[in-house]
């Protein structure tokens, strides 16, 4: 049994990797200020966890949080590219300076490895798909800028330290739990509820934008094999987290007509700033050093999620 340190845990993917070890009888425990992590996503379990309430920023907070900790999952974030073009000061500190202090303190700790919660954004808007880890980064928002900061810190660390590193490029996650009430809101967990209560979805541009929607359990799947891979293999890398296929917005709209019984037509406005056009892995380097292979399809895990959305609000 070994103790794994999930830092945002009360978000949408920290409290679904707490769920995954809790069941496989990991130790779990776990650090949020609920900036946006939620508490109804830990009240479940938050008598099997060692929770903390706790900001990333507060330095002797993440040295206490790391003490004993085998692993380190590294989740806190203000994940959103709109809120990071709106405050870039906020994103710098939550999504740099947080992992700067979650690095010392796992280094001060002697973890066995960190595992970092990188983004495809990283990549920005270069024309070439699949995105390859090899191609160089080109990030837009203040957010990719932080996440692509933040795992350069992950690779220093492990070349100036020895501390062992691993960045996990997250292609736009989605699946239960994840928050639609925020303006923020990642696009599916919007949609869905949107059309499961009869709101019309608003589309930013023309709706042909596509994305590598990656449902929650490959992501989940990809840390912990991240923790366990062989260092060789490993420890300073970067890998993309994906499935390897992409959908435009238009296609998930009609898929989710089906699903939510939604009739009516979605709204079009006006393109977001900092936006990418088109995002697609190439998931080869995961499959190779990490064993990474995606379980559940897009419109899996599109139906799954759904289901979640309908029973959890009725
Ligand atoms: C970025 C990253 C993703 C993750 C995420 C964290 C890329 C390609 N992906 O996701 O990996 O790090 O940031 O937040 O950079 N949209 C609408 N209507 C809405 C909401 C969104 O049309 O009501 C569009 C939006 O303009 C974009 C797409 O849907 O084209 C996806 O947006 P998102 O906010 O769900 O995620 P994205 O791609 O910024």
């Amino acid at each position: 049994m070994a103790l794994y340190l999930i830092t945002g845990i009360g978000g949408f993917i920290g409290s679904s990797l707490a769920r995954e070890l809790l069941q496989r009888g990991e130790q779990v425990r776990g650090v949020d200020n609920f900036s946006t992590g939620r508490r109804e996503n830990l009240a479940p379990i938050l008598g099997q966890i060692d929770f903390r309430e706790a900001d990333i920023l507060d330095f002797d907070a993440m040295k206490s949080a790391c003490a004993g900790a085998d692993y380190v999952l590294h989740q806190a974030a203000i994940p959103s590219v709109p809120k990071s073009v709106l405050d870039p000061i906020g994103s710098n500190r939550a999504n740099i300076d947080g992992t700067v202090n979650v690095l010392v303190a796992a280094r001060d700790a002697k973890v066995k490895r960190v595992v970092f919660a990188a983004s495809s954004s990283a990549y920005g808007d270069t024309p070439t798909l699949p995105k390859h880890e090899s191609m160089n980064p080109d990030p837009i928002s203040p957010y990719a800028v932080a996440k692509l900061a933040s795992e350069r810190y992950m690779i220093s660390f492990y070349r100036c330290y020895g501390l062992e590193t691993v960045s996990l490029r997250y292609f736009n996650i989605f699946g239960p739990r994840q928050d639609p009430s925020s303006p923020y809101s990642g696009v599916l967990a919007k949609f869905i509820t949107q059309m499961l209560s009869g709101k019309q979805p608003t589309m930013f541009g023309d709706g042909e934008q596509s994305r590598d929607f990656t449902y929650i359990d490959n992501a989940v799947e990809a840390n912990l094999l991240a923790c366990k891979a062989p260092a060789a293999q490993a420890a300073g890398k970067v890998f993309n987290v994906a499935t390897g296929r992409r959908v435009t917005l238009n296609e998930t709209f009609k898929l989710l007509q089906g699903l939510t019984s939604y009739s009516g037509m979605a709204n079009y406005g006006e393109e977001r700033g900092g936006d990418i056009k088109h995002s697609l892995a190439d998931i080869s380097l995961a499959e190779k050093h990490l064993g990474y292979k995606p379980k559940v399809d897009f419109e899996d895990g599109l139906k799954r999620t759904v289901d979640w959305y309908r029973t959890s609000r009725s």
